[in-house]
């Protein structure tokens, strides 16, 4: 009885925000905080939020999984080799490597990632293309490898404070859709 009252009243307020775009903006384990207890609030969240983001619920999960696909904007639109259902799973890998000069030469393979907070991710340039580098274009994350190079390879740990969305590109060829990003 004292139980359930204190419980009950420590519900939050059902009015949560109220686009969904914020989510982009969450640090994961507010993501998965928010997405495990939203029942009663997902009603209050309806229209507006990206496709991916409202369709994305995976019933029944648990064990902190159940997160919807991250909905990556239209940054990615015109990057090489991205399509949504192009998107990797990597969640849960203690590492991931992303090609650099993938398809050709101008394309991160995979273009789109989406991981857990400890992971260690390593752009490997695969020698072609050019002098590519990695820049972030806007999230978390403070990617930058630095000055175009023809080869090499650039490594970045994500930790919590990264969790979100962030999108980067190459800097010579970012006009030629050469744009990334993870989750
Ligand atoms: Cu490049």
């Amino acid at each position: 009885m004292t139980a359930a009252t204190a419980a009950s009243a420590r519900l939050p307020p059902l009015g949560l925000k109220p686009d969904g775009s914020d989510f982009r903006c969450m640090k994961r384990r507010d993501f998965v905080r928010a997405a495990g207890g939203a029942t009663a609030a997902g009603a209050a969240v309806g229209a507006g939020q990206p496709a991916a983001a409202a369709s994305g619920e995976e019933g029944g999960g648990g064990g902190g999984e159940g997160e919807t696909v991250p909905a990556f904007g239209s940054f990615l639109d015109d990057a090489n080799g991205y399509s949504e259902d192009g998107i990797v799973d990597a969640r849960g890998e203690d590492a991931v490597t992303i090609e650099v000069g993938a398809g050709g030469g101008f394309a991160f393979g995979p273009a789109a990632i989406w991981i857990s907070p400890g992971t260690t991710v390593t752009w490997e340039w695969t020698g072609e293309g050019g002098a590519h580098n990695v820049v972030a274009n806007d999230g978390p994350a403070g990617l930058d490898s630095g000055d175009p190079v023809e080869s090499g390879s650039y490594e970045y740990e994500f930790t919590d404070d990264d969790a979100g969305i962030t999108t980067y590109y190459c800097s010579p060829h970012q006009s030629q859709g050469m744009k990334g990003a993870s989750a």
